[in-house]
């Protein structure tokens, strides 16, 4: 059902600041910025490998990023596990009597089909199902 760590989200107060670390010091690609507006967060992507990193700096005091900083400072937001049917991911999981934060897959970044799963289910860690975009 899943085939890979697709990203792990790293909440920051600000990429600016962040990036010259993973960029310069660890030597990472920058694949890209975006803002993802519907959930108030701007995004900076960096290659590892097979695999991703990806900067949250909250867009507004309300932004969900923003209440995490607040509570638990800067730090790992969420796993991603990649899958290529996150509708599937779903059903299997509601199917297992996992919590899902989304029954109905939201928009991601660079155009991936996403889903969270409850802390609650998780074990206290946020986890996403991505369906990458193309
Ligand atoms: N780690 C652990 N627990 C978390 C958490 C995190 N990162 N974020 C939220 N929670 C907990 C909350 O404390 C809350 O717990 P309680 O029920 O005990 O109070 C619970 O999860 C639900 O959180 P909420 O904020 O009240 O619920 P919402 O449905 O409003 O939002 C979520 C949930 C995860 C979507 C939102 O908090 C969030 O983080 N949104 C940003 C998502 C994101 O990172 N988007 C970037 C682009 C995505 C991508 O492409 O990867």
């Amino acid at each position: 059902m899943l085939t890979r760590i697709n990203h792990i989200g790293i909440a920051v107060k600000s990429i600016e600041e962040t990036l010259p670390f993973y960029r310069d010091q660890l030597g990472m690609a920058l694949v890209g910025c975006e803002e993802v507006a519907e959930q108030k967060v701007k995004v900076a992507m960096l290659r590892i490998g097979d695999s991703k990193i990806e900067l949250l700096e909250p867009t507004s005091d309300d932004s969900p990023v923003a209440k995490f900083l607040e509570k638990s400072g800067p730090g790992i937001h969420h796993v991603a596990y990649e899958t290529e049917d996150v509708q599937a991911a779903i059903a299997h999981l509601v199917g297992e009597g996992a919590r899902m934060i989304d029954t109905v897959p939201r928009s991601g970044a660079h155009g991936a089909r996403i889903a969270f799963i409850h802390p609650k289910s998780s074990n206290g860690v946020l986890t996403e199902l991505c369906q990458p975009g193309h």
